[in-house]
């Protein structure tokens, strides 16, 4: 309770400076915050990495555009230190608001400390951040990647007997990681170890990065398949490992979906298209159209309006069977 009040009262007393601040020196920055009230915004994205990143990406840019705001874009492909670069240009540009999906967790105190000190708000979107200050950021809006995990995690243990597909009595699953540091592979490990722990059949026997690409996912699935001719399951962080996963089970000859399960997170059109022909089992969907609650949290922050904390998107799951009856009006 108290620390929402405090958090609110920040969002107040920032915002305020921020506008202050552009009206003063906007008119030749030509930036936002403008008399005509555009607002602009700062957005550094993590990189093009997956079909997941793609539509959020479309999302915030349509989005901004519709909404008339000034939207400036970066994609850090991949990397902080990048993503630091483009945050510090923005406070450079004095723009009104900043918001960012943090390719990992940690090393991102510094750069929030400059925002708050230049007063410009920062909303985190889709990624969380580890850090003790949290009025270093307004809100953070995204997914419970720790739910996600945990749905993966409980549908395995629901399907045991089946994803033994071997029938030696050991369920053993391979797990590609996402992105080492950030924050959906950690949580969405978490999550699943947790929930695969009630099945003492359940064995994570291999896991390992593959950084969230398609190409990661094959090269490691490759890999383990070269030195483990007994894995029952593959859980994928996200679709894009999965469907490299896919190409790596078919070229060594097995068939994906029977030989091998697959279970994924993101529901982007290629997993639904994937899991629709049988080739992946189950998915767990993390929603990337973010736009416009992004935009809508950035009014308020900048009108002084109190907002959540944490504002966590709505998700469902899908096995092969509702992947085709969702197929044909999937956005993205
Ligand atoms: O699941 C993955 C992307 O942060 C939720 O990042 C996002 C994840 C998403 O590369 O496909």
């Amino acid at each position: 309770m108290v620390k929402k009040t405090l958090v609110a009262a920040t969002a107040i007393s920032l915002s305020t400076f921020a506008l202050t601040s552009c009206g003063s020196s906007n008119a030749e920055s030509g930036s936002g915050g403008d008399d005509d009230g555009t607002i602009t915004m700062g957005f550094a994205q993590v990189g093009a990495e997956s079909g997941w990143r793609t539509a959020n990406t479309k999302s915030i840019q349509e989005t901004a555009e519709a909404e008339g705001i000034d939207l400036k874009f970066t994609d850090a492909q991949g990397k902080q230190e990048n993503q630091i670069q483009a945050i510090r240009s923005y406070i450079q540009q004095k723009v009104d608001v900043i918001a960012f999906s943090p390719v990992v967790e940690t090393g991102f105190d510094a750069v929030l400390q400059e925002a708050k000190a230049a007063g410009i708000p920062v909303i985190l979107t889709d990624r969380a951040v580890d850090v003790e200050d949290t009025s270093l950021y307004e809100t953070f809006l995204g997914s419970d990647f720790v739910l996600e995990g945990e749905k993966a995690g409980e549908w395995l243990v629901e399907n045991a007997k089946e994803a033994d597909v071997d029938g030696d009595g050991t369920v053993n699953v391979v797990q590609l990681e996402g992105t080492t540091g950030a924050a959906p592979a950690i949580d969405r490990a978490e999550g699943f170890a947790d929930k695969i722990a009630a099945d003492d059949t359940i064995e994570v026997t291999a896991s390992q990065t593959g950084d969230f690409t398609r190409d990661g996912g094959k090269q490691v699935m490759e890999s383990f398949l070269q030195s483990d001719d007994s894995i029952d399951v593959v859980f994928a962080h996200n679709d894009d490992m999965g469907l490299g996963a896919i190409e790596a089970i078919e070229a060594a000859g097995l068939e994906p979906g029977k030989d091998i399960q697959i279970i994924t997170i993101d529901a982007v059109k290629d997993g639904m298209q994937a899991l629709a022909d049988g080739k992946i089992n189950y998915i767990v969907e993390c929603n990337p159209l973010l736009g416009p609650q992004l935009m809508d949290l950035a009014k308020k922050v900048l009108d002084g309006e109190e907002v959540p904390e944490r504002v966590v998107t709505e998700e469902s799951a899908f096995t092969q069977e509702q992947a085709k009856e969702v197929l044909p009006d999937r956005q993205y």
